[in-house]
């Protein structure tokens, strides 16, 4: 009994560790390792005397089920564990082994006279912060992916800046140019009529491999499956818009201050526009920050940083030497007829070197 409880909390610490570090190292998410690291803690390393009587009863070389360690410890030869084919899978796998020990700890817990009786509530609880743990982890490996390819020009497809021109045409001239991400932005059209032009411009960015993120309208965003939901101070906060949307789903934060950017990091965006950098025309409210918050502001968070407002291919420089990871834009792109043009000039002022 004490061998069958020792392999399960060994299981367990080790599944954990794996997912703590995962955290820590690749995500250099402090309060999602944290919360593993205190979990881990709690439940495999809070056992008082009975660590003692565990350690004693190991007896690794007699364990039948260990065909992949020999007598020396080296690999059986022959059988390998199964590749991970990817981090999110790595981590589910280490997951469920944490899920399954829990649960087998939970039923010997049941037993009574045994060596964990009364505990059964402890570990029933800590495998459901486990499912937790797992979900939020997946999903910020999945997001992680999408999130580093926000970079370089990111065109604001402004409803009113388009002036009547087709949304689809401007679009695709301005990915010809270089675009690497475009946002849907319509503030007064009618619902039929921006999910009508979300679905053409998730066709067209799907074909062409260039984000698609959609401002505010988190039912269209849904229907049409966007790479992104892009949310005001004044929207959804992220943390309750993580709840309602899928895993993969980015979703982006308008702030304008490091310290908002900060908590919108905090609250779980997956990436922050800081702004206005610069005097803008295209927005009648707004807030100038200047480019030492944008310095401060990549200081401050490590989730891609896309700078906006008043960006031309006269200042463009400057903003990626604050630390921008993209520039997003209005009028420098939608206020000219040659689109693609205009585009490729920013485009190519965002890549050039020092
Ligand atoms: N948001 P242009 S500034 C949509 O500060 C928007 O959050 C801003 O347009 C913010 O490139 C802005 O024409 C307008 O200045 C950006």
């Amino acid at each position: 009994m004490l061998r069958l409880v020792d392999a399960n909390l060994d299981r367990l610490g080790e599944g954990l560790r794996v997912l703590e570090d995962v955290s820590r190292f690749l995500l250099n998410d402090i309060p999602l390792s944290r919360r593993l690291k205190t979990l881990r803690h709690n439940v495999v390393r809070s056992l008082g005397p009975l660590e003692r009587e565990l350690i004693s009863a190991r007896r690794v070389a007699e364990d039948v089920g260990a065909p992949l360690v020999g007598r020396t410890g080296a690999p059986a030869a022959g059988r390998a564990a199964a590749p991970h084919r990817d981090l999110p899978a790595l981590v589910q796998a280490n997951s469920r082994r944490a899920q399954e020990s829990l649960r087998v700890l939970e039923e010997l817990s049941r037993l009574s006279g045994g060596p964990l009786e009364g505990q059964a509530g402890r570990f029933e609880k800590a495998r459901f912060e486990v499912y937790d743990l797992e979900q939020h982890l997946v999903g910020r490996l999945l997001r992680r992916d999408r999130a580093g390819r926000l970079n370089g020009l990111y065109l604001v497809l402004d409803a009113t800046a388009l002036g009547g021109r087709d949304e689809v045409e401007v679009a695709a001239a301005a990915v010809r140019g270089g675009a690497r991400t475009i946002q849907l932005r319509d503030k007064h059209g009618r619902k039929a009529d921006v999910l009508a032009a979300a679905r053409r411009l998730r066709a067209l960015c799907t074909d062409q491999g260039v984000l698609f993120v959609v401002n505010d309208h988190i039912d269209v965003a849904l229907a049409v499956q966007a790479d992104g939901i892009h949310l005001g101070q004044d929207d959804l906060p992220p943390a309750e818009a993580r709840r309602i949307l899928p895993l993969d789903m980015l979703i982006g934060c308008s702030t304008h201050s490091a310290a908002e950017a900060v908590r919108a990091q905090a609250g779980g965006a997956d990436y922050v526009a800081l702004g206005s950098v610069y005097p803008t025309t295209s927005k009648e409210t707004y807030r100038l920050v200047g480019l030492d918050t944008l310095r401060r502001t990549r200081s401050r968070v490590s989730v891609p940083l896309v700078a906006i407002g008043g960006i031309n291919h006269g200042n463009v420089r400057e903003v990626v030497r604050a630390g921008a990871d993209a520039a997003a834009v209005i009028s420098a792109v939608l206020g000219l007829d040659d689109v693609e043009a205009a585009a490729r000039k920013l485009a190519v002022k965002m890549k050039a070197k020092a």
